[in-house]
């Protein structure tokens, strides 16, 4: 069940500044306010989706269609297209703290040397 007082729900509604790297009329891309790379930027589709269960199930194709175009633009736009990690933790036995759906986009040196 989504819950509208979440904090990227706050965000998508200017109730909380974020520092916007990529903006239109279906998603969000801002930086994380606890970054653990040395770019860590995360993505949201401008609707009311907890997971990515959720927004795969139930979000029209036109938005998901539109909420990968973002997700592509964000990391035009930062220049990662080499070097980046997507990651969208699901359910609170990942680690998700925001039932809000969202992907990170994140960016290290060290990714190059990992795998
Ligand atoms: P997750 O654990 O996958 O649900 O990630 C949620 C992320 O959201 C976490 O890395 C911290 C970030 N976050 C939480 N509150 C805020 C906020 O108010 N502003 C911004 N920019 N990020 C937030």
């Amino acid at each position: 069940m989504y819950n509208k007082d979440n904090v990227f729900a706050k965000i998508l509604r200017g109730e909380i500044p974020n520092k916007t790297v990529y903006s239109d009329d279906n998603v969000l891309a801002f930086y994380d306010v606890a970054p653990r790379a040395r770019v860590h930027v995360l993505v949201i589709p401008r609707g009311e989706y907890t997971d990515i269960f959720d927004f795969t199930q139930n979000a029209p194709e036109s938005l998901q269609i539109a909420f990968w175009a973002g997700v592509r633009n964000t990391v035009e736009k930062l220049g990662l297209r080499d070097n980046f990690r997507t990651v969208a933790n699901t359910g609170r036995g990942a680690g998700q703290s925001v039932m809000h759906f969202h992907v990170h986009i994140m960016s290290d040196e060290r990714f190059k040397e990992d795998f």
